[in-house]
């Protein structure tokens, strides 16, 4: 019998191994996540009966261990050096000139690799078990993280044993990272559970090594990639780039945007690919490490006391700085919403000039403590606004002062109110004719994704309302070439360009218009599924919350802010003014073709009963936009009665008169079938 339950233990420790492989390194899963976890619980259960089946390499392994009193200390068999820095072309030309004298001989191979930023360690594999991992430490002696290691799911417990002989004795080095949508995810449920959230994913990778229990860490969504070696017993190297095949062949995430063997002229030119391709990659790269291909080469280059010869890391722009806060200010968005904004002292980060930064609402500055006068950390990633990370505690003077958010529109001077939302509170000036709001209106207007005037930037925006030649959406097309090109800084050519443009913008679809309202809660995404609804703005402006709410991903704030500004007379007055003007507004989601084909095309439908998935009004509506006629009385003529839940004596009605009858169930697969 319990050779039997060792047997099934064997079994689900290999094939477990097997699939967390699959998993995370290979990113191929071959089983979904619950049976993953069925086998999981299965074998924990006969481990914890029978602790002679487990090993050090069981799957089980990975869940966490006892919390720990205190991290024990273990040197490093050879010293983890750091790399020394290059920060331009003149560095890495100086640094293979080094080389170049040292090996007495030009031609030199190197492999390029990008550099991970997050936290260093080494693994210590004994015959092919995982036995100890240490942090970096000084270099000299690290801190034994080895339980908290195991949780990560891409570190093989057991190597692979395949082509290459498992030697007895394989130290490997490598950087714990956690990639940006992980991260993301992170800071979310700590934001959710009233914990401080992490400033970076290398701080969150730390964070998580140290935790004292690995229970915890095995929360944590580490992942980890190798890039070399330390102590080796029972196999041996030729090059850089055969070690990292190796490694990868027996089990281990080896970055996959390395290039083997390349001279410096590919050194130079991969620097730029490298550096492009780093907004695009999962995961934060600092840099780009060059290395001596030739293992004998980086034996006879040797070490300094702190760094290798033989390789050296080229530095990418930081995308972090730090840098004052010279004052908080705030602004008045389109929906009226107060933004604090920190205006800084003016930092080039990664070759951008950053002077501001949002600071989002009120509580952001009150949970991170921003004061006027502090030294922030600031991020600058991708093309995302540039954001305060935290600020440097340490080099407050007692000179910093506190942020008060004003008690009247800094604009308009009217007053504010203020929402308590489930996280945070936000304040809104009440004037809807606040000259502020009425600018970031008008701009979103004509922007891109809206009206996409040509050449209506900011600037002219808040030129034209300064001047009071723009009070509402409709004088935007009543703007005249001669007064625009006596506009300061405006011109002949660039009146008349507006003018084109402008006069091109007039035809649009229905979809960019309920956008370019700028109704609160509307963005892109509900704009196009309320043009995917209604046949055009009429509907739309008739519409009702609960026809509204029906349609699948509108909620109800949406449904409500649009009823809401449709029932504004002010409004639908400047609406009716944009169409004299001559606007106008097609539906481009509900084609003629899409009426064209369908079962409800030309028929006259009554409907009948209460419906279960939708109100009856929507229902209606949707079968208008498929081109029936919607009749309340049955007769002869009618050719479908549909049904809800109690029909009534319609039912019976329509069989006598030998109606067609739909149900709902069918009604719905219909509709769903032809949209
Ligand atoms: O800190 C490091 C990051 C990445 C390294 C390193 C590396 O290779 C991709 N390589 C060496 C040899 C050292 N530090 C010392």
């Amino acid at each position: 019998m319990n050779e039997q339950i060792k047997k099934e233990a064997l079994k689900l420790q290999k094939e477990l191994t097997e699939h967390s492989y699959n998993y995370h390194v290979l990113d191929d899963p071959e089983i979904s996540d619950i049976e993953y976890d069925m086998m999981l619980k299965k074998l924990i259960e006969i481990e914890e009966e029978f602790p002679e089946y487990s090993c050090p390499d069981s799957p089980t392994k990975r869940v966490g261990a006892p919390p720990l009193d205190s991290f024990n200390q273990a040197d490093h068999s050879i010293p983890m050096l750091s790399l020394d820095n290059a920060f331009n072309e003149n560095d890495i030309l100086n640094f293979h000139k080094r080389v170049v004298k040292n090996l007495n001989r030009e031609n030199i191979l190197y492999t390029i690799e990008p550099k991970l930023d997050g936290v260093a360690i080494e693994l210590k594999y004994e015959n092919g078990i995982l036995l100890q991992a240490v942090t970096r430490g000084d270099g000299i002696t690290g801190e034994v993280i080895t339980d908290n290691i195991r949780t990560i799911r891409s570190v093989p417990l057991k190597l692979n044993e395949n082509k290459i002989k498992i030697p007895s004795l394989l130290e490997v080095r490598g950087e714990v990272i956690i990639k940006h949508p992980d991260f993301k995810r992170l800071n979310k449920t700590r934001l959710e559970n009233k914990q401080n959230i992490f400033a970076n994913p290398r701080n969150a990778a730390a964070g998580s090594l140290r935790q004292l229990d690995s229970k915890i860490t095995s929360t944590r969504p580490l992942d980890i990639f190798v890039y070399g070696t330390g102590l080796v017993n029972g196999i041996s190297f030729q090059t850089q780039a055969q070690m990292l095949q190796n490694l990868k062949s027996f089990g281990f995430p080896v970055n996959t945007n390395i290039k083997p063997g390349v001279n410096i002229t590919q050194v130079l030119k991969s620097y730029k690919e490298l550096e492009n391709l780093r907004s695009t990659l999962a995961y934060e790269i600092d840099g780009m490490v060059v290395k001596v291909d030739d293992i004998s080469f980086q034996k006879q280059l040797g070490e300094k006391i702190k760094s290798p010869r033989w390789a050296i890391a080229w530095k990418f722009p930081a995308m972090e700085k730090t840098t004052i806060i010279d004052d908080i200010i705030v602004q008045v968005g389109r929906t009226g919403v107060l933004t604090p904004v920190a205006v800084l002292k003016p930092v080039n980060i990664a070759g951008v000039m950053v002077s501001r930064a949002t600071l989002h609402n009120e509580d952001e500055i009150k949970r991170k403590d921003i004061r006027i006068g502090d030294k922030a950390l600031v991020i600058r990633a991708g093309d995302v606004i540039p954001k305060i990370v935290k600020i440097i505690k340490s080099h407050r003077d007692g000179t910093q002062t506190s942020f008060q958010m004003p008690l009247k529109c800094p604009v308009c001077n009217s007053n504010i109110e203020k929402t308590k939302l489930d996280k945070s509170s936000i304040n809104k000036c009440v004037n809807a004719s606040c000259q502020a709001q009425l600018k970031e209106r008008l701009k979103h207007f004509v922007s891109k994704k809206a009206f996409d005037i040509d050449g209506f930037g900011k600037k002219i925006v808040d030129q034209l309302v300064d001047e009071n030649m723009l009070k509402s959406f409709a004088d935007v097309f009543l703007l005249e070439k001669e007064k625009l090109a006596d506009l300061e800084r405006m011109g002949q050519k660039s009146a008349d360009n507006l003018i084109k443009s402008m006069k091109k913008s007039k035809n649009v679809a229905l979809q960019r218009f309920i956008y370019a309202l700028g109704v609160d809660h509307t963005g892109e995404n509900a704009a196009k599924l309320i043009s995917k609804t209604y046949l055009n703005l009429n509907d739309v402006m008739k519409t009702t919350i609960e026809d509204l709410e029906e349609i699948h991903g509108i909620g109800s704030e949406t449904a409500q802010a649009v009823c809401n500004f449709f029932s504004l007379q002010e409004n639908t007055t400047i609406i009716n003014q944009m169409i004299e003007l001559g606007v106008v507004i097609t539906n481009t989601q509900i084609s003629e073709i899409k009426i064209s084909d369908n079962p409800f095309k030309n028929k006259r439908i009554v409907l009948t009963g209460t419906l279960q998935s939708m109100t009856r009004s929507f229902a209606k509506k949707q079968l208008e936009n498929f081109g029936a006629k919607i009749t309340s009385a049955l007769s002869s003529k009618t050719d479908f009665l549909i049904t809800g839940e109690n029909p009534g004596s319609k039912l019976e009605k329509a069989q006598n008169l030998g109606v067609d009858i739909m149900d709902e169930t069918i009604f719905i697969e219909l509709l769903e079938n032809h949209k």
